[in-house]
């Protein structure tokens, strides 16, 4: 069995997937995902220039060889962009192998731990009570775990994932008015003042049961980071994501010495080796790696693994950049994963992306329903890829009030 051929579009309903389709000569094909945010086009170059040129020929069942080849023959290793390609690469490579075995990819990987996946959906509000209605609209559509973002009073702009005004909508990440940053302001005091108060009321108006989640977004020193975990116990949060930038993984430690409250890093690593120390030295409760841009099932299956020995549990990264292949894959993943936690999910249901990536798989009540359908369990439409194209867009940047740069 040999691959004949590989294609890569660009574009879809206001984002830029980046998807792979991976051709065989038995006339079975496989999808992937190689989408990395506001960076789309450098994966799908990866894609055309150097993957697709060697995969040509290759018995794209030999995925394991394959992605080693692709990993270690690159010699420069590792990096957002070549791992979001090789990603997309291994996740097609699946798609084709189970489709092969005409069962769905979670049989291949040891089959059901679980009948549905835990979700969780955000809430996000210009200010607490304007959040308050957004948690509260979560509930009622049945979610069990909420991520909630609030405005900070007095901070000169919106800060992450809040809304500018009230009643507003939680901004998507991408502006595509073009490829130069916004910048956002931040004042991490407001922020310190106001956040542990807001997540209390919180808890109070929709009591013990609801799972709350909040993201610092990288904002806090390990320091600050550390008094935060501490003052917010009493709210019970299921978890604290992003407290501190994690590529000093032993700053972590300090957060651990003065807090029990549970810690999600990982939603910007893209191996093993960024997150290695945090899962064996247990300073971490949650691993948010993505399938996109941490290498695919081959090596994300691999993270899992090692932080099961570790009582380290999956929350894998679902922002709405990822597309419906990948947000498969991580539900074949988390469908399986003896030491699944949760699963950020995003609702990606628009008409227009459900018409690009048909798919069976759903979300209920805050659970998430993987279908039977042989693969990875989603198609692609080209004739409605068609309709779209490359949009530039950029990040925000983030700077102090006296024009420090800050952490996005
Ligand atoms: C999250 C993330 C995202 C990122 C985005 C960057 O927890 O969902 O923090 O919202 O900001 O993926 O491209
Ligand atoms: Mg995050």
């Amino acid at each position: 069995m040999k691959i004949t051929d590989a294609k890569v579009f660009v574009g879809g309903p206001g984002k830029n997937y980046v998807t792979l389709k991976i051709m065989t000569d038995q006339g079975v094909f496989g999808l992937g995902d190689a989408t990395l945010n506001n960076r789309e086009t450098l994966p799908a170059k990866y894609l055309t220039d150097y993957l697709i040129p060697n995969l040509i020929g290759l018995d794209p069942r030999k995925s394991e060889d394959i992605w080693q080849v692709f990993y270690r023959g690159a010699y420069f290793r590792r990096g957002p962009v070549a791992m979001a390609a090789i990603g997309a690469v291994d996740m097609a490579l699946w798609d084709i192998k189970a489709r092969l075995a005409n069962m769905p990819l979670y049989q291949l990987l040891g089959g059901k731990s679980r009948d549905g996946a835990l979700v969780y959906a955000h809430a996000a509000g210009a200010d607490l009570e304007d959040l308050i209605g957004s948690v509260a609209a979560c509930v009622a559509q049945g979610y069990k775990a909420v991520r909630v973002q609030c405005g900070v009073p007095g901070m000169p702009t919106a800060s992450y994932a809040t809304p500018d005004t009230k009643g507003g909508t939680a901004p998507f990440i991408t502006d595509f008015s073009g490829i130069r940053p916004k910048t956002e302001i931040w004042d991490t005091e407001r922020y310190m003042r106001f956040m542990p108060g807001a997540l209390a009321e919180i808890r109070d108006r929709f009591g013990p049961e609801l799972k709350i989640l909040h993201d610092v977004h990288h904002r806090l020193l390990p320091r600050e980071a550390a008094a935060f975990a501490r003052e917010v116990e009493p709210v019970g949060l299921f978890w604290l994501e992003d407290p501190t930038p994690a590529e000093d993984q032993d700053a972590l430690k300090l957060i651990r010495q003065h807090s029990t409250t549970p810690i999600a890093i990982g939603e910007v690593f893209n191996s093993i080796w960024e997150c290695n120390k945090l899962i064996e030295h247990e300073l971490i409760d949650f691993i948010r790696v993505a399938v996109t841009y941490a290498g695919g099932i081959t090596h994300v299956r691999r993270i899992v693994e090692l932080a099961a020995l570790h009582h380290v549990r999956t929350g894998f990264h679902g922002a709405p950049s990822h597309s419906p292949i990948s947000m498969a894959a991580q539900a074949h993943l988390n469908i399986w994963a003896p030491n699944f936690g949760i699963q950020e999910y995003l609702v990606l249901g628009t008409p227009e992306c459900d018409a690009l990536f048909p798919s069976d798989h759903y979300v209920a009540k805050g659970m998430q329903y993987v279908s039977d359908t042989p693969g990875l369990g989603v198609a692609f439409d080209e004739a409605e890829a068609g309709r779209y194209e490359y949009q530039p867009g950029s990040h925000p940047i983030v700077r102090l009030e006296d024009g420090t740069l800050w952490n996005y």
